[in-house]
């Protein structure tokens, strides 16, 4: 008998799982530790085996079972346990059975994959601690923890505050979420424009979980997605929960987060709000292995779902300024040539007329209209007629300065607005785009000249009235014989 590891061979035992090797497998591995072990592919024969005879221990396997599919068969036996030793094996890509089972009655667990010997020295401690199911695999919290618990509680639904930036708000929730007992490290993957990204993280000085996973700078091509709970949770969208590192496989990684004082990883899965994958995870490093109550786990859940609502916030307002800087082009932009509409050139001449008065400085308006433009129409149809106006905007535009703003400001009419500029200079500015617009080829239409209108804002003058006077002094220009510019009189 195995009394060298502390086994009492007068326990008796029931273990259950799917798979007839894994139960071959742990009979092998077990050999002597119990009075009496026997196997039960599923709930319904352990039952059959427990009403015949009652077990000290029961232990459920999870590997290859089905959360969705076994839970509820599984979850009556624990509960039919009534807290008679419950030893729940939990492979450490599915923890979400963790707390789903705790809600049938009470259990101790430990993560897998197990080795034979690691089982053996596991079960062996257990039953010198006499299986109570609170010790020592699953503590009850004291109030400081509990107080803390609710401290971070709190903080993370104080980070909403700042939801309206997601980068922002994951850096409040990831300082948050490290002020959990024992958590070294806090972050928090989103999965944004097909790759999956690291939205902040918190903790450990010098560790970067983008240097120590990312391949090539993209997480979802990470080499270690399989093996480290932040990337597993958030493409798979289960509750990973690597208790020791070297559970995963994967021991160069184990041993970098080893120097970092990371011995245990969480990734708890950011649940989308519709169908689908999760939105991402959040991944937190504890200093040591260490136990979760169903109110620790219950409250990791609920801290995802919050994130899931932050980041739902930052998402909508992101979409809701792209649809506001929408409206804002389609009501103050021009369709066809894209440039300012007449009321938003009517606005921003306003605002610069304001600003010339308070810093004294010239202003200068020209307004410019194509030269018998419906005779175009006319001639060649509707559509040239649009490119020609397209043309002319885009050759007017060319040659003005970036502080130039150019209105249509009607049919075939546009203005500018030229802040910093004198009459003489406006005069100059207005021959540059009479003649280049003379020049400017259209295909499958004759060439299209400008007439135009050229004034300085007086003293004291509104924009209506300098309207007025460019109004004018284009008529006067189309009067004279048109591809011409005229000055308007003070
Ligand atoms: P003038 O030299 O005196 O300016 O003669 P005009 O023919 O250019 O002047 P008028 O104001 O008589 O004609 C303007 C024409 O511009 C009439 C209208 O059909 C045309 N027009 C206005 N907006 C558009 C548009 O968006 N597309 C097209 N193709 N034509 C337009
Ligand atoms: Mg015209
Ligand atoms: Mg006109």
């Amino acid at each position: 008998m195995h009394q060298e590891d502390g086994a009492r061979e007068d326990f008796t035992c029931v273990f259950v799982n799917p798979v007839g090797q894994r139960r071959a497998d742990f009979q092998h591995g077990c050999d002597g530790m119990f009075a009496n072990l026997r196997v039960a592919a599923g709930a319904e024969q352990a039952r059959a085996l427990l009403a015949r005879e009652p077990a000290d221990l029961l232990v459920l396997d999870l590997e290859r079972c089905d959360l969705a599919i076994d839970l509820a068969a599984l979850g009556a036996l624990v509960a039919e346990r009534a807290g008679a030793p419950v030893l729940v094996l939990c492979p450490f890509t599915n923890a979400r059975w963790l707390p789903a089972l705790m809600a049938f009655g009470p259990l101790d667990y430990a993560i897998g994959p197990l080795r034979a010997q690691q089982t053996r020295a596991l079960l062996a401690a257990r039953m010198r601690a006499g299986f109570s199911v609170s010790a020592p695999g699953v503590p009850t919290p004291s109030e400081t923890e509990l107080r803390t618990l609710l401290a971070v509680r709190s903080a993370c639904q104080q980070a909403l505050a700042d939801a309206d930036d997601s980068v922002r708000y994951a850096e409040r929730l990831c300082a948050a979420l490290a002020g959990w007992p024992g958590v070294v490290h806090a972050a928090l993957f989103q999965h944004r424009d097909g790759d999956l990204h690291l939205e902040a993280e918190q903790g450990v000085e010098g560790l970067h979980l983008m240097a120590l996973l990312a391949h090539d700078g993209r997480l979802l091509q990470s080499p270690l997605r399989h093996a480290f709970p932040g990337l597993l949770a958030a493409a798979t969208g289960e509750f990973t929960l690597l208790d020791t590192l070297d559970k995963a496989g994967e021991p160069a990684l184990a041993a970098r987060l080893d120097t970092f004082g990371a011995r245990m990883v969480v990734g708890v899965p950011i649940p989308a709000p519709g169908p689908g994958g999760p939105m991402g995870a959040l991944c937190l490093l504890f200093g040591h292995a260490q136990p979760f109550s169903p109110a620790q786990l219950q409250a990791l859940d609920d801290l995802a779902r919050l994130a899931a609502h932050g980041l739902r916030m930052a998402e909508i307002t992101r979409e809701n300024e792209a649809l506001l800087a929408r409206i804002t082009h389609l009501a103050t932009t021009d369709a066809l040539t894209d440039l300012a509409n007449r009321r938003h050139g009517e606005s921003l001449l306003e605002q610069e007329i304001k600003r010339a008065r308070r810093y004294r400085l010239p202003l200068a308006l020209i307004l410019f209209d194509i030269d018998r433009f419906s005779q175009i129409n006319d001639t060649f149809g509707h559509p040239v007629g649009d490119l020609v106006l397209r043309t002319v905007a885009d050759t007017a535009r060319a040659l003005l300065r970036s502080s130039d703003v150019l209105v249509r400001s009607g049919g075939e009419e546009f203005q500018v607005i030229a802040s910093h500029t004198s009459a003489i200079d406006a005069l100059k500015m207005a021959e540059k785009l009479r003649a280049a617009i003379e020049q400017v080829e259209i295909p499958g239409c004759d060439h299209v000249t400008i007439s135009l209108g050229v004034a300085q804002l007086g003293e004291g003058e509104s924009g209506d009235s300098m309207a007025v006077r460019t109004h004018a002094a284009l008529a006067r220009a189309k009067r004279a014989g048109r591809n011409c510019i005229e000055l308007a009189m003070s």
